[in-house]
This record gives C-alpha cells, sequence and structure tokens, in this order.
C-alpha cells in the first residue's frame, strides 16, 4: 500500500473516533443529540477497510450502528453531525437521525433499527445487479446477534441459492444489546451459520486494518466474478455500551482495557506508520485537523436551522383523505 492510501485511512478512523467521542458528549452533556446514538468506537476498521476496497457503484448497506460507514463511503463530518442533531443540512434533511443516514449519490442504503431486516433489502440489491447484468456487488454489514434473526437464514439462503453478488460482512463485536454471542447464539462462530448455506466464508482480525482490506478485496472480486455470495466474520469490539445509558455490566473486568491496550486499531495503524519511517509530526498535524473538522461540523449543525414545518409530511405516503 502506497504512503498516502495508508494516512487517508488513518485519517478515516481517527475522524470516525473523534467524531463519535463529540457525538457522546453533545447527547450526554449538551443534550443536542437526542433519541438513540449507537457508537462505533472500536470498530472503525472494519467499515474504513472494507470500504476502501470497494469501487463507485457497489453498494452499502448496514443497521443502526451507522456513522462510521456514513463518514466511511465520504458522506462530510457537516452533513453526518447534522444529520444527529436533526437539522435541514443532514444527509436525510434531518428526518432520519442517528440510524437512518443514507445517500442515493454514494450508494449509501442506510442505516436499519429492525435487527436483520436490511438484509434481506441487500439481497434485493444484489439481486437488481445480477438482473441488470452489472458487475457491482452489495457489501451487506450488521452484528453478530442479527444472525440469530430469521431474516438473516432466508437472506443467506436466498442469495446462495441465486449466486448473488453480495458479500456479508459480520461485525462481530461478541455482544447483542447487553447479551454475549455464548448466551443468545447455538454457535459461536458466525462463519459457520454461513457454511450451512453453501456460503465461503472466513474469520478475519477486525482491528487490523490490512487483513479487512484484503479480505474484502477477494471477497468483492470473487463476487464481481460471479462466484456468488462471500461472507466475512470481522472479529472486532465496541468500547462503548451498546447505547447511550448501557452500563456494559455484562463484561467481564478487564476485557475492554485487553481489546483497548493490545488491539485498538487506529493505535496499531500508528505503529506500522511510525516503523514504515512516517513522521510523526505528521500524523499529529492529521489528529489536529480532525479536531477542527469536527469542531467545525458541530457549529455548522448549531447554526443549522430545523426542517420547516411544513415539511412534516413531506416524503411519506398521503393520507386516504388526501389520496381521495
Ligand atoms: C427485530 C428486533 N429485535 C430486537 C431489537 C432490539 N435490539 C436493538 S440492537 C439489538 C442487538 C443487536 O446486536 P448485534 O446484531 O450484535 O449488533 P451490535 O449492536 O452489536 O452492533 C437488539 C436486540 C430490534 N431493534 N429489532
Ligand atoms: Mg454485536
Amino acid at each position: 500500500m502506497d504512503k498516502d492510501t495508508l494516512l487517508d485511512w488513518y485519517r478515516q478512523m481517527v475522524l470516525i473516533r473523534r467524531f463519535e467521542e463529540r457525538s457522546d458528549e453533545l447527547y450526554q452533556l449538551e443534550g443536542k443529540i437526542k433519541g438513540f446514538l449507537h457508537l462505533y468506537i472500536g470498530q472503525e476498521a472494519v467499515a474504513v477497510g472494507s470500504i476502501a476496497a470497494r469501487k463507485a457503484g457497489d453498494h452499502i448497506i448496514t443497521a443502526y450502528r451507522d456513522h462510521g460507514h456514513a463518514l466511511a463511503v465520504g458522506l462530510t463530518a457537516n452533513e453526518v453531525m447534522a444529520e444527529l442533531m436533526g437539522k435541514a443540512t443532514g444527509v436525510v434533511g434531518g428526518r432520519g437521525g442517528s440510524m437512518h443516514m443514507a445517500s442515493k449519490e454514494r450508494t449509501f442504503w442506510g442505516g436499519y433499527g429492525i435487527v436483520g431486516a436490511h438484509i434481506s433489502l441487500g439481497v434485493g440489491l444484489a439481486l437488481a445487479e445480477k438482473y441488470k447484468g452489472s458487475d457491482a456487488v452489495c457489501l451487506c454489514y450488521f452484528g453478530d446477534g442479527a444472525t440469530n434473526i430469521g431474516y438473516f437464514h432466508e437472506s443467506l439462503n436466498m442469495a446462495a441459492v441465486w449466486d448473488l453478488p453480495i458479500v456479508f460482512i459480520c461485525e462481530n463485536n461478541k455482544y447483542g444489546m447487553g447479551t454475549s454471542i455464548e448466551r443468545a447464539s447455538a454457535t459461536h462462530k458466525m462463519v459457520d451459520k454461513a457454511k450451512a448455506y453453501n456460503i465461503p466464508g472466513k474469520q478475519i482480525d477486525g482491528m487490523d486494518i490490512f487483513a479487512v482490506y484484503e479480505a474484502s478485496q477477494k471477497a468483492i472480486a470473487a463476487c464481481r466474478k460471479g462466484k456468488g455470495p462471500q461472507f466475512l466474520e470481522m472479529m472486532t469490539y465496541r468500547y462503548q455500551g451498546h447505547s447511550i445509558g448501557d452500563r456494559t455490566r455484562y463484561r467481564p473486568e478487564g476485557e475492554l482495557d485487553k481489546w483497548r491496550d493490545e488491539k485498538d486499531p487506529i493505535a496499531t495503524l500508528q505503529a506500522h506508520l511510525l516503523k514504515e519511517g512516517v513522521a510523526e509530526a505528521e500524523l499529529v498535524a492529521i489528529d489536529q485537523a480532525i479536531m477542527k473538522e469536527v469542531d467545525e461540523a458541530v457549529e455548522f449543525s448549531n447554526n443549522s436551522p430545523l426542517p420547516a414545518q411544513d415539511t412534516l409530511f413531506n416524503h411519506i405516503y398521503p393520507t386516504t383523505a388526501e389520496a381521495n
């Protein structure tokens, strides 16, 4: 990998980390963000490394922990932050909020709150591309908990029966909503569930951006060649609670520290860059630029208007009375 690419990966991961830390403050200390807020801190290498392996036109679809994917597809900190604050300048006009980021231009389809349901939409995106005869691929992200849901099983089965161009990316962060995999899933290796549907799969170190990128590139290339669905189980860890207000009492003591101290994806890439001769000052300059970018995004969002009241009923189906 050339130096500029690696610095860009570093920049993207630091942006997600700082963006999420600032969002946490805006929610808990300042009351500027309301509703749900599922933070992606710790999992940055998965979105950045896998989305770096896609080409324009490939589809991205994910669940409610979606700010990292939104930034990795190239949405600006301004657009994403304004969306979190429900402002008209947000990526979907302030109507979606944290769980429903989306962008047609970037073939990024969200952002879904119903666990596992969007996996079937990902299969639909892949079916459409196969039907059109294009070589586009769908990257479909979901958590370990989502693999216990019916949609997951129906979707994998259909994708395999129809040989669809979809990479299923399971972000295995060890927990669903306060429940460990061991307590909720009959099999503890998510990749085994893919094997049941004849889908080739691999467990990948999701804290190592190089491993994520390489595995994603191979899986995407296989899809493009018509080899059908692929499955990647990214072994990762979320540092914060499931959502705001989760004090993570279900985690064994010391587990978080161990992941953070030994496996942090940003620290790992940073160490690699320093070893390769990148000057520390260059990384510090990136860190400072990101701080500024996030501060500006907060200011931009604070100064943005709420959606106009007379647009309240835009983008929804008309009521029966209006339709008549
Ligand atoms: C159908 C459905 N059931 C339950 C919930 C409540 N819920 C929200 S997130 C979640 C856990 C999902 O865990 P996982 O798929 O591992 O994703 P993670 O939060 O770890 O990223 C649950 C049970 C929901 N949103 N939808
Ligand atoms: Mg999980």
